[in-house]
């Protein structure tokens, strides 16, 4: 057995993984992961089937949503996940057939493979009761398949199963933002937030990576279509998080730690947050947020937490040195998650979509109630508080309403040349030496211009003293990746003010770092928003093809990035 994956940044030669990927996914979990694809682009063959008969099914979305999600780099490397949900995928797929045959809808013959293979032979009856056992008791149901014969399916449905370079490119780069899409949309749905449309179009758009006759023009289309949602999906996401726990405000975290034991929390989900933080309430512990989940303090609803106390180390890449200095449990509630040491694994705690072989998994909360913490609370009691790596405060906040709040200042600092360009240096960090060029930049760039940014890739240059412009920060951090929105809804207030055609008149540069395909969905988001010449690093693509990566730098001006002094001259002259 052999995998290919390259989805990610960091694919190995700049080309793709082969025998195991650089993130630490073996080929089993790989091949397993883009077996569940497949099994979800056959879900949606019948969901798309059964929207046009009338009728929807809340749980089959969310199931698509959850199993993109779970393929996302750095999110799950537990094989027997991907396993049970392989299994209830084809319990779903097949019951929606019988649903959309009943209908009177065309389910047989010349349909796809994703939408057949391995399809049972049970009756309705049959199939409602092993679904019924699959989600009630996990993968104790006895079933027709072994993890021998998906092993041997999934090695013929992944990305090299497309032939032909082009159309593969665009279909990857297409499911790599519906990923992106499908994280957000996770997120969103936690707090309550759906969108019946983002969910139609992810189906629509999973059918289509199976249909041999849409052409590359086609496919460029529903890649472009898929920034628009993009756009909604993130929209959707900050009206999520900005509702339940109010506008970001300007806020100085503290880096440095407290003398007790302390709950380390990491990834993307705010109500992963907010459930930690009530359950651990005059317990005695304290918590630290590490890499994403650093904007956490910015929204007003947990500053009334006494023990959420800091921010404790860097981006994810550098989890194995900070999770052993923490000394106390750590709860990853979203990627980025690295294969953990040993001096740690037993602190380590999984939730969501995230997942790791022989780490403790806390599960959702039964009918709607919150999660169930208890264990990592009680394990933290007895641990040693964190050895300080750093002091001081690192300041953010600056997201969109923050930002618009602040507008006269930084029009009139536009105006009187005290401000002369803005840079988006948005996106994610990684372990590639080549990443310091992020550092250099913002080190080097002129003290009258002020960075932008949103995502992990901000623990570049973060702590970098770059002082300020007229009181106004020079680095302004809007959140997390996913408030790259933010970053769009600023540059689009400032198109309006300075009363510009063209978005791209603006006099900001977009130098954006990626790594996971998070970072795929804002890059389409900004795209469909009319952004032109992003330069993308620190290096493009695996997935584009010489042909696709043309098209982008024809139309759109994508560009890499080469070294410091030359990519600032181009940017500071353009
Ligand atoms: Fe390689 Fe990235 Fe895929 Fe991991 S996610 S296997 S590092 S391309
Ligand atoms: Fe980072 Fe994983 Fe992309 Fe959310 S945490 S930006 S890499």
């Amino acid at each position: 057995m052999s995998m290919f994956c390259y989805q990610c940044q960091e694919a190995s030669k700049g080309t793709g993984c082969t025998v195991k990927g650089i993130c630490g996914k073996d080929e089993s979990v790989a091949n397993l992961q883009d077996l569940l694809i497949y099994v979800l682009k056959g879900i949606s063959i019948y969901s798309m089937k059964a929207k046009e008969l009338g009728f929807s099914d809340n749980n089959v979305d969310k199931f698509i949503v959850e199993g993109l999600f779970a393929t996302i780099t750095n999110a799950n490397f537990d094989k027997s996940s991907f396993e049970d949900n392989i299994k209830k995928g084809l319990a779903i797929r097949d019951e929606l057939r019988n649903k959309v045959t009943k209908a009177g809808g065309k389910t047989n013959s010349d349909l796809h493979d994703a939408a057949i293979w391995g399809s049972s032979n049970l009756s309705t009856e049959g199939i409602l009761q092993k679904i019924f056992s699959l989600f009630s008791g996990g993968n104790k149901v006895e079933n027709n398949y072994t993890i021998e014969q998906f092993l041997q399916k999934s090695t013929t449905v992944g990305v090299l199963a497309t032939e032909n370079e082009d159309i593969r490119s665009l279909r990857e780069l297409l499911i790599y933002g519906l990923k992106g899409i499908a994280a957000y949309l996770k997120h969103a749905d936690n707090l309550g937030k759906q969108d019946a449309n983002i969910h139609d179009f992810i189906q629509r758009a999973l059918v289509a990576t199976t249909e041999d006759t849409l052409s590359a023009d086609e496919l460029v289309a529903l890649v472009l279509e898929c920034g628009k949602y993009g756009v909604d999906a993130m929209s959707l996401l900050d009206n999520a998080n900005t509702s339940s726990y109010g506008n970001p405000e300007i806020t100085k975290v503290n880096i440095g730690v407290k003398s007790n034991p302390g709950i380390l929390i990491s990834g993307h989900d705010l109500k992963d947050m907010e459930e930690l933080l009530i359950q651990t309430e005059d317990t005695g512990i304290d918590i630290y947020t590490h890499s994403e989940m650093l904007p956490a303090h910015y929204y007003p609803a947990f500053k009334k937490y006494k023990h959420f106390v800091g921010n404790y180390g860097n981006a994810w890449w550098k989890q194995d040195s900070e999770f052993k200095s923490f000394n106390g449990p750590i709860l990853m509630t979203t990627n980025c998650l690295v294969p953990p040491k040993s001096e740690y694994k037993d602190r380590l705690y999984t939730t969501g979509a995230t997942g790791f072989n022989g780490v403790k998994h806390i599960p959702d909360g039964e009918e709607g109630k919150p999660k169930d913490f208890s264990a990592i609370i009680e394990q933290a009691k007895k641990c040693k508080s964190p050895v300080e790596i750093e002091k001081g405060e690192i300041v953010g906040g600056f997201a969109h309403a923050t930002v618009l709040s602040l507008a006269d200042k930084v029009v009139e600092a536009v105006k009187s040349g005290a401000i002369k360009q803005f840079f988006v240096m948005a996106g994610c960090d990684g372990r590639m030496k080549g990443r310091d060029y992020y550092t250099d930049f913002a080190e080097k760039l002129p003290k009258d211009t002020v960075i932008l940014t949103a995502g992990c890739a901000k623990y570049r240059y973060n702590k970098l003293k770059l002082g300020e412009i007229g009181g106004i920060p020079r680095v302004l951090d809007a959140g997390q990746c996913n408030d790259s929105y933010s970053l769009a809804v600023i540059a689009l207030k400032l198109k309006e003010v300075f009363e510009l055609n063209d978005i791209n008149e603006l006099p900001i540069s977009y130098n954006i770092a990626w790594y996971e395909q998070k970072a795929v969905i804002v890059l389409l988001a900004l795209l469909h928003l009319g952004v032109k010449n992003i330069h993308l690093g620190p290096t493009l693509p695996a997935f584009l093809s010489p042909n696709i990566a043309k098209i982008l730098v024809e139309n759109f001006g994508i560009g890499g990035i080469t070294d410091v002094e030359n990519d600032m001259k181009m940017f500071l002259e353009a």
